[in-house]
């Protein structure tokens, strides 16, 4: 099997790029903002910080695409596809990203797109995207499945394209993620471990390994391991969560809409589907960053935190190759970078003995 480095960015857009794979026809025009192709980077000091270090664990960088997050890999498809279909508006249901992604790429198209949020739980960077780039933004006094309810409602009886993860182009078009992963391995890595919150996600890898498996382009289809918040765990528990509650505020999702295609793929694949709680999730946020240079949001790290969890337990052989997808870049949510970091940010006096001083300068050296 060939190894492809992506070494520079496809000069095709994402869709064309793996157009054979995909639901496209000749009339469809790709709207692309330049997404996919992000980074596989080697993580070998948080391996080795987590008892994995005869492993080799690679992160998946989606944070790296055009709107920081792996949304846009469906959105470049399903506005594409509305686009053909003729639609002028589209309508979602958010924590934050998929607006963000429906928000951009509808400007691009240069049509209407209505966001519907719930209020006080989007962070701070995701609203701000959304409003800047001309969505109608409207805030719920409710929560994500609440907010998905009343769109699937508007879809029905108005001539607006839903382009959540119950658009079947969503998913399509996140699938190009495992041909990348499949791509610049050469083969499937042996577990895959990845933030669930609607369920979209894991679904779509599930289906793009399994299609690249199906087409004998590559060997083996890798365990999905997903992970939810421990107060957002619908699936763990095998039960709607009414209220879901967790700093990872991209994953506060108390009825997956992708539900049972999730547990098909964990079941299919011999994967695992675990909970981990706030601490552990900042824990491995502020691993990420310390040891391997990346910022990722905090839902984002709910997949090296599950890793860690099961390497502590040992569920994670030597030599195995292990991939963790980083959905969301961490400059969305600063705020939660600074209110869990334990630095002192008091200005002082700008004289040499004080900076000396607080650099511990003479204590270190
Ligand atoms: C960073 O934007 O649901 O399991 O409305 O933003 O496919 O839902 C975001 C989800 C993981 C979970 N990581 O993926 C939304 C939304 C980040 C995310 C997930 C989301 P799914």
């Amino acid at each position: 099997m060939a190894k492809i480095e992506h070494q520079l960015r496809s000069p095709k857009p994402l869709i064309e790029h793996y157009r054979q794979y995909l639901p496209l026809t000749e009339k469809t025009v790709a709207v692309s903002l330049g997404e996919g192709f992000t980074p596989l980077v080697a993580a070998p000091r948080l391996a080795q910080h987590i008892g994995l270090e005869q492993c080799d664990l690679r992160l998946k960088l989606e944070g790296l695409n055009p709107t920081g997050s792996f949304k846009d890999r469906g959105m470049t498809l399903a506005i594409s596809k509305a686009i053909e279909a003729g639609s002028r508006a589209v309508v979602c249901a958010s924590t934050g990203n998929t607006s963000a992604s429906a928000a951009a790429y509808s400007a691009k198209a240069g049509i209407k797109c209505y966001v519907i949020l719930p209020a006080g739980k989007v962070a701070l960077g995701k609203l701000a995207q959304a409003i800047l780039y001309g969505s109608k933004v409207i805030q719920i006094d409710g929560n994500f499945d609440q907010a998905l309810d009343l769109v699937r409602d508007v879809g029905e009886n108005f001539p607006v394209t839903i382009v959540n993860s119950i658009n079947p182009f969503r998913l399509e078009g996140q699938k190009t993620a495992t041909f990348e992963v499949i791509d610049w391995l050469g083969q499937s890595p042996d577990f895959l471990c990845i933030p669930v919150g609607n369920a979209g996600n894991i679904s779509a890898y599930f289906r793009g390994f399994k299609q690249w498996h199906e087409s004998g382009k590559t060997s083996k289809i890798p365990r999905m391991c997903g992970f939810q918040a421990e107060g957002a765990a619908p699936i763990v528990r095998d039960c709607i969560v009414e209220n879901p509650e967790t700093l990872a505020t991209a994953i506060r999702i108390g009825n997956p809409a992708s539900w049972k295609e999730a547990r098909h793929a964990i079941d299919q694949s011999g994967g695992q589907i675990d909970m981990v709680s706030d601490a552990e999730i900042l824990e491995a946020y502020n691993l990420l960053a310390r040891l391997e240079g990346v910022f990722c949001e905090p839902a984002s790290a709910a997949s090296v935190a599950g890793l860690a969890k099961m390497a502590a337990r040992g569920a994670v052989q030597k030599g195995a190759t292990i991939v963790c997808v980083l959905t969301g870049n961490g400059l969305k949510d600063p705020d939660c970078a600074l209110k869990h970091s334990r630095v002192d940010l008091k200005p002082v006096e700008p004289r040499l003995e004080k900076l000396i001083d607080c650099m511990g300068l003479k204590e270190s050296l």
